[in-house]
């Protein structure tokens, strides 16, 4: 060995006699540790499974005081190793440092009293509420409270209620849920599966009623389109079956002819009253007309046939038959309903059939043919008010070979012609 190291080793021990050296061990985490190494003035020697020999404080025994207490920031064990009496959480500390969310052991400003660092716990001061309540996140909210949940937290989720929706609700950040009122996904639905409005659809089912799905959008239906209700259709009118642009109540009146659907139109004359007429009817100019015919398969008016409304008695059916379900010879018919002439006249009315007939106006019998003969024509006359109309009854015929049948009127005033559908009614 050499004197050189002979005398580094005296000298060694001639240190070690004049020091008193405080080994503690370090229980505190390593990371601690080397907060304290890193604040300076200490030393930190070796390391295993986060325990180490920590030199403390170091005092020169030449200087023959008692070992005072160490100072703020050093390591401690108990209160009585800190000049300042306070060891906290392992650090001599310059307060007793109590109360929620305050550290002693931050690696800035170590061993003075101050807030826990934002998202640290070190006390385990602070529960976790969970975020439903949008309360306590479980950690230290850097000045010295315990933090809540953050603005924006989701603390209930979207959901659906019906056709509404009620919103993501999130936490305001000071431990309370803002919860959004519900709004209303018409003409959408609400779909559950993801608690969204529905903004297509692929079917009714998918729009609230009466929305429908048109065209992969729910809304009412447009003028022209079918329709069961009223509240279906934009313009609140459903008539006839049909999206109407006005109220279509009128007799003789449709919103659903062909060509001008969605719009109310007079039924042309002739045609059939669909529906708006009181009785079965036909329509002439927009007005309910025509006589109700009933047929029967019989020469005396006997076995109903079928009943319909003729817009006007003017029939030459020659060798044939009024409907496939009557024959072409041996059948009978009886028209009733009103006459209304246009004035105040006697009016003369005519029948010219094959082959018998029978004609009442007003309850007066005027005409009684009932023979069986070719075509010919009889009549009667009658005093008639202009626009009152009176009660007519037609019975008419047919026993073989040619069958017809015609009703005309004349007066003053009126050519002779078939007596229109104006001026009849069922
Ligand atoms: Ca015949
Ligand atoms: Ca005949």
């Amino acid at each position: 060995m050499s004197q050189r190291s002979n005398a580094a080793r005296a000298a060694h021990r001639l240190a070690r006699s004049f020091q008193s050296i405080l080994h503690v061990g370090c229980l505190l985490a390593l990371g601690a540790c080397a907060a304290a190494e890193s604040a300076g003035g200490l030393g930190l020697s070796g390391g295993d499974g986060g325990q180490h020999d920590v030199v403390l404080a170091t005092v020169d025994s030449s200087a023959e005081t008692p070992p005072a207490g160490a100072d703020i920031g050093a390591l401690c064990g108990r209160d009585t190793d800190c000049a300042s009496s306070f060891c906290v959480g392992g650090v001599c500390c310059d307060s007793a440092c109590t109360g929620s969310c305050l550290t002693c052991a931050a690696a800035t400003n170590l061993g003075h009293c101050q807030p826990a660092a934002a998202g640290s716990d070190p006390r385990n001061d602070c529960p976790d509420d969970g975020t439903a309540t949008c309360g306590r996140d479980g950690f230290c909210d850097g000045t010295g409270t315990c933090r809540h949940y953050p603005a924006g937290t989701t603390c209930r989720p979207a959901a659906c209620a019906g056709s509404s929706l009620t919103a993501t609700a999130t936490c305001d950040g000071a431990g309370a849920c803002v919860v959004m009122a519900a709004q209303s996904c018409a003409p959408f639905v609400c779909a559950a599966a993801t608690a969204t409005c529905k903004s297509t659809c692929a079917g009714d089912a998918d729009c609230v009623a009466p929305s429908t799905c048109q065209g992969g959008s729910c809304g009412l239906k447009s003028v022209g389109t079918a329709c069961g209700a009223a509240g279906e259709c934009a313009s609140g009118v459903c008539a006839q079956g049909v999206c109407c642009s006005v109220a279509c109540d009128g007799v003789c009146r449709s919103c659903a002819l062909s060509g001008s659907r969605g719009m109310c139109t007079v039924i042309p004359t002739g045609q059939e009253s669909k529906g708006t007429c009181a009785a079965p009817a036909i329509c002439s100019a927009g007005s309910c007309g025509g006589l109700r015919g009933e047929y029967f398969w019989s020469q005396d008016l006997t076995n109903t046939a079928l009943v319909r409304t003729d817009a006007t008695v003017d029939f030459d059916w020659g060798q044939g038959s009024p409907d496939p379900s009557i024959g072409v010879d041996n059948f009978s018919v009886r028209w009733t309903g009103t006459v209304t002439p246009r004035f105040s006249e006697t009016y003369t009315f005519y029948t010219n059939a094959d082959d018998g007939t029978r004609l009442w106006i007003n309850g007066q019998l005027l005409i009684d043919d009932w023979t069986v003969h070719a075509p010919r024509q009889m009549q009667g006359t009658i005093t008639l008010q202009a626009g009152q109309p009176v009660s007519l009854k037609l019975e008419y015929f047919e026993q073989a070979m040619g069958a017809v049948v015609q009703l005309r009127w004349s007066s003053t005033s009126e050519a002779k012609a078939v007596i229109p559908t104006s001026a009849l009614h069922p």
